[in-house]
């Protein structure tokens, strides 16, 4: 039975202004950072081939954008030219354009050197089929974005045409929609599962969503895979690196995963009980900081939740010597009002417009349902804080 070895990756954004991976950082944090996510590359390239793979497949968004530098895409293209044959569906962030990374006529006015002979770039929407030089028992079937506007068909609802082979690989960047709200990139090229097991295809490698998740039809083979994304991030997920296996018509198997970025990232929560000034939330982060056993080395995102007391505006700044790179997330923060003080207080006379408005909103409230019920929620509490005089610039949402 034939079989391949092969290296997956995805979903890189290199050259992205805020992503990967970069935080809010200073100007020389950033240099430092953007060094390590090229040098990840070199790395790639070394399990490449300690993994002996005979073939590499990237399902999308190596680059973040058009107008990445020409150095690290010369860079990128320098490394790939020492791999085994490189297979790489442009997606919705990589499209191929005239202004592209890939594009010929780029490659001239830009000054960017010629994608290497063993790197095939697949160009067209509709789906084409290549063999693997040298094998004619494996073919790989890709296609790509043109432009960064959300597909809205189910092109593997019907049988995509294609070459036989033994092994046959199919590239996609797109969106299994069981999984489309969990994730908060664009739903676009959607699919279900049994779509794609239907196609038939040996294996397909996934790009698009960031989170690592495997396709398995009836007898338990993998079937379909995202990787995931490869670097830390700031929603403080830990960087998922590369993947490493083995495909057969069967499959994919001996599936291996290999770290590509040396920094942890750390979510840390800090819970607030009624705080009522920014230091007492700066007292209450350091604890949770000493706790976290994060470092200066590492990446952290700071989760607030609970309550604060109304008064102030419940936001502080990390102390930059704590990490690497900190982001701050205050959305879960809610102001501790007397809520229960305030709808009993709406039944007197001498009834406040606070305690009016909190119990006609307290009443929408419960007779709304899920995503209208966050909504007057939010109504709630920026109303409560424009009556308290106090800050209602809209709050980050994950
Ligand atoms: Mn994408």
């Amino acid at each position: 039975m034939s079989e391949l070895r092969f290296v997956q990756i995805s979903d890189l954004h290199l050259g992205g202004r805020s992503y990967p991976g970069c935080f809010k950082m200073p100007p020389e944090k950033k240099k430092q950072r953007e060094s390590e996510l090229r040098a990840s590359i070199d790395k790639l390239a070394e399990i490449v081939k300690s993994t002996n793979a005979g073939i590499v497949l990237i399902p999308g968004d190596l680059f973040d954008r058009e107008s990445v530098d020409n150095d690290l895409v010369n860079h990128v293209a320098g490394v790939f030219a020492a791999l085994p044959p490189v297979f790489i569906t442009p997606g919705n962030h990589d499209y191929t354009s005239p202004g592209s990374p890939y594009s010929n006529e780029q490659r001239t006015r830009r000054g960017l050197v010629e994608w290497p002979e063993n790197v095939y770039i697949f160009e067209d929407e509709d789906f084409a089929t290549r063999y693997l030089p040298g094998r004619v028992d494996v073919a790989v079937t890709g296609h790509a974005f043109r432009a960064n506007v959300p597909v809205t068909e189910h092109r593997l609802a019907k049988r995509i045409p294609r070459d036989p082979a033994e092994i046959s690989i199919l590239l996609l960047h797109g969106s299994r929609t069981q999984f489309a709200f969990e994730e908060s990139q664009k739903l676009t090229l959607p699919f279900t599962a049994g779509e794609l097991l239907a196609q038939g295809f040996s294996y397909a490698a996934l790009g698009h969503y960031h989170t690592y998740s495997e396709i398995v039809d009836g007898p338990g083979s993998i079937r379909g895979l995202y990787g995931g994304r490869p670097f830390a991030a700031e929603n403080g997920s830990d960087g998922l690196g590369c993947i490493s296996g083995v495909i057969s018509k069967a499959g994919a198997t001996e599936l291996e995963r290999h770290s590509l970025d040396s920094r942890k990232t750390y979510e840390i929560t800090v819970v607030c009980d009624n705080v009522a000034t920014p230091e007492e939330m700066k007292k209450l982060a350091a604890k949770a900081y000493q706790e976290s056993g994060a470092g200066a080395y590492d990446l952290a995102r700071y989760n607030f939740c609970g309550t604060y007391l109304p008064g102030f505006s419940p936001k502080i700044d990390i102390d930059p010597e704590w990490h690497f790179a900190s982001a701050v997330n205050f959305s879960h923060l809610r102001p501790g009002y007397d809520l229960q003080g305030l709808l009993e207080g709406a039944d007197g006379r001498s009834a406040s417009a606070e305690s009016l408005f909190a119990r006609e909103l307290v009443g929408l409230i419960e007779q709304a349902e899920d995503e209208e019920r966050e909504i007057l929620e939010d109504a709630l509490d920026y109303g409560l804080r424009a009556l308290h005089g106090l800050d209602i610039s809209p709050r980050e949402v994950d």
